[in-house]
């Protein structure tokens, strides 16, 4: 790497070791595809070990210090004592990520069920995780809905949209002063035909409606092949509607793999949106989630290289020279503005990073300190029988 100067170098530091990145429970547990759920040894038997997990990423990363919990996968009786234990451990308790795609009620939809008493089953549970938020003291509710249909004629679109929107007006007016609902769309699964959160349009359209605590989340794994996620980015950014990410890689569908791992390149274009809008730092409020699973590989040690490999599409995001891009935009000198871009991008900012962990008291090589440590050993001796993260349970 050529040398930095010194003005750079300070700047590029102080905004990554504000960065946060918030790891997923689930991402700790068994998971698979529809075929298999492939059982690993030493994965967490309740949601206290997959904080104590979580709680391992943030000591090596140093950059993720809340943990997301998906309810009722990571159901507990007593909410404010896991806060506890988490806070004990190093950590918070992030987003609750609410499931009402994993009952029978729910075949023909839940809260655009054409059955009233199954909208009501769907709208409790997303109150109850409100409930769960008060006493996690946790700020955003995310919603995903596997709602849709099958067939043309199956039931009505517009329909659908009217009990969609009175149940997240319900949820909406549950919220406390300080807390928020994340909208999270998705083109396609599990329904055929209709989604009724397909995209990132209805998301905003609902969220619009609803006023400022509703913002939408984009799931990278959630598009079309193609699609140009860091323009909705952009969008939603300038809306002031982007309430997060849920980070991941995908190759074909909703792949779940390592954030970066697929296309770092897109990961780069999105944090370019975001260093370039400002909207990094924690206090902006956007949140930079992980959602993934570790279906074949070792999960803490995937979750660490994912935390890492976002701090270094960030890094090079805020390596941009934004003066000579806004002049190269401003005298339309394509290939210079774009020249100025993969500069950046084709930096090598792993010793950057290296400095960054010396500077927070870090192991320099996370993965490297995380294997060495001999925590997977001991987990692996204690834990027998570990837990499905809840795919395929
Ligand atoms: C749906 O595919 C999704 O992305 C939602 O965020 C769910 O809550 C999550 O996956 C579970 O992994
Ligand atoms: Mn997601
Ligand atoms: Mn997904």
């Amino acid at each position: 790497m050529t040398e930095l100067a010194p003005s750079t170098r300070s700047r590029v530091l102080a905004a990554l070791r504000d960065q946060r990145v918030e790891t997923a429970s689930w991402a700790f547990g068994n998971s698979g595809t529809r075929f298999k759920v492939f059982a690993q040894e030493g994965v967490p038997r309740d949601p206290f070990e997959k904080i104590s997990d979580a709680a391992t990423v943030h000591r090596f990363t140093g950059v993720a210090p809340t943990v997301a919990l998906h309810i009722p996968w990571d159901k507990v009786d007593d909410y404010a004592a896991l806060a506890a234990f988490a806070k004990e451990r190093g950590v918070g308790l992030g987003a609750i990520n609410s499931n009402v795609f994993q009952d029978d009620d729910y075949k023909l939809g839940s809260v655009t069920n054409p059955d009233a008493r199954i909208r009501a089953k769907a709208l409790a549970h997303l109150v109850e995780c409100v409930d769960i938020m008060d006493a996690t003291g946790s700020r955003d509710l995310k919603l995903w809905f596997s709602d849709g249909t099958n067939y043309p004629g199956q039931d009505s679109i517009r329909n659908r949209q009217d009990r969609l929107s009175e149940a997240l007006a319900a949820v909406y007016d549950r919220l406390g002063d300080d807390q928020r609902m994340l909208l999270e769309y998705k083109f396609f699964e599990p329904a055929f035909y209709v989604t009724d959160v397909p995209d990132w349009g209805t998301a905003y359209a609902h969220c619009l409606t609803l006023g400022d605590k509703a913002q939408v989340v984009i799931d990278t794994g959630h598009h079309a092949p193609g699609t140009n996620i860091e323009f909705i980015v952009a969008i939603l950014l300038r809306a002031g509607k982007l309430g997060g990410f849920d980070f991941n890689s995908r190759f074909y569908a909703d792949d779940d793999l390592m954030v970066g791992a697929a296309d770092p390149f897109q990961l780069f274009r999105i944090m370019c949106e975001i260093v370039s809008a400002d909207v990094l730092k924690p206090e902006a409020g956007i949140a930079f989630m992980l959602d993934q699973c570790h279906n074949l590989e070792p999960k803490i040690q995937a979750v660490i290289r994912s935390v890492m490999n976002v701090q270094e599409a960030t890094a090079k995001a805020l390596l941009v020279d934004a003066d000579a891009l806004a002049a190269a935009q401003q005298n339309g000198d394509v290939l210079e503005a774009n020249d100025v871009l993969m500069d950046a991008y084709h930096t090598d900012v792993r010793p950057l990073l290296r400095d960054l962990r010396a500077d927070l008291g870090l192991d320099s090589d996370p993965v490297g300190a995380y294997k060495r440590s001999g925590y997977y050993e001991t987990v692996k001796a204690e834990r027998v029988g570990g837990n499905a993260a809840g795919w395929g349970a």
